[in-house]
């Protein structure tokens, strides 16, 4: 039994799930804790409510969860809810589809017996009016992804998890509300299946932070666990999905991508573009908080 998460929240994560997981509980219930917590911490500004909004003002959530290519479930562009980690269950349990975005997956939430809220925090609506004041940046060039370590202490990132059960199944999933102040209608890696994550029962699964477009732009969750099939082993196929990504796309001082693999029968590794990405590990002997291999 194991489960990882993305950033140095991810402990909070992993502890709040691990009651489900141990002694014998499933993956997926787990995975979906995880993100749950995170969703509904209101200090972490970039899951959930409480999440930073779009360039007018709106929070918008990706989310997707998956136990292999034939049990998949995501939302996007969700307004209104807290938890679309777990309408993306609801899309991957109760429906024939894999994606439902915008008010169709609000109408399906609302049909399932999903509550909605409001998801913009007085705090994140005045820091979205503070970047709006400065004029700075315009919408076509949203806040950059910079490492959670050196933001301010309250702030996090996305949240990535990967768990593996007593009965050796494997689940993945993320959630997040993207970048800060993107251009509405922008939709990140998180509820794309194989960008932020994929899961193939049989060879691995793969998750993925940070800058979304580098992430889509490589396939990354799926080039990981391609990397996997392929013989490589969990870390250095976090680190071929790195290195792609650095020689496809022009970067910034500020992009970061932090990767975690797994293999089904438990190995794991993990890699970032830049210093500072975190991974939580929390198995039944130990609780810790890791830095692992940058690329740059
Ligand atoms: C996105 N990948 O929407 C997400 C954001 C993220 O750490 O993971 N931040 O681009």
């Amino acid at each position: 039994m194991l489960i990882l998460s993305t950033w140095s929240f991810g402990q909070r994560a992993n502890r709040a799930a691990w009651e489900t997981l141990s002694p014998d509980g499933s993956s997926l219930d787990a995975v979906e804790i995880a993100c749950r917590d995170a969703e509904s911490d209101l200090s972490n500004h970039t899951v959930g409510k409480g999440g930073r909004p779009d360039a007018s003002g709106q929070v918008s959530l990706d989310s997707s969860i998956m136990l292999s290519p034939a049990k998949r479930g995501a939302v996007a562009y969700v307004r209104r809810f807290e938890h679309p980690i777990s309408i993306a269950r609801a899309v991957m349990e109760r429906t024939a589809h894999v994606l439902l975005a915008g008010d169709g997956a609000e109408q399906f939430a609302l049909a399932q017996g999903f509550k909605a809220t409001d998801l913009l925090t007085d705090e994140a609506r005045g820091q979205w009016e503070e970047w709006r004041a400065t004029g700075e940046m315009q919408p076509a060039h949203p806040a950059p992804i910079r490492n959670i370590e050196e933001k301010p202490p309250g702030s996090h990132d996305t949240i990535g998890v990967l768990a593996l059960d007593s009965h050796g199944v494997l689940a993945g999933a993320c959630s997040t509300s993207g970048m800060a102040y993107k251009l509405p209608g922008r939709v990140g890696d998180s509820p794309i299946i194989g960008h932020a994550l994929y899961v193939d029962p049989r060879v691995g699964a793969a998750v993925a932070t940070g800058h979304g477009e580098l992430v889509m732009s490589v396939c990354g969750a799926f080039l990981a666990v391609e990397a996997l099939r392929r013989g490589a082993n969990p870390t250095d196929a976090a680190v071929e999905v790195l290195k792609r990504i650095q020689q496809t796309q022009p970067l910034t001082d500020n992009d970061q991508v932090g990767l975690i693999v797994l293999r089904p029968e438990g190995i794991w590794g993990a890699a970032s573009l830049r210093e500072g990405f975190k991974v939580a590990v929390k198995d039944s002997n130990r609780d810790e908080l890791m830095a692992p291999r940058h690329v740059l």
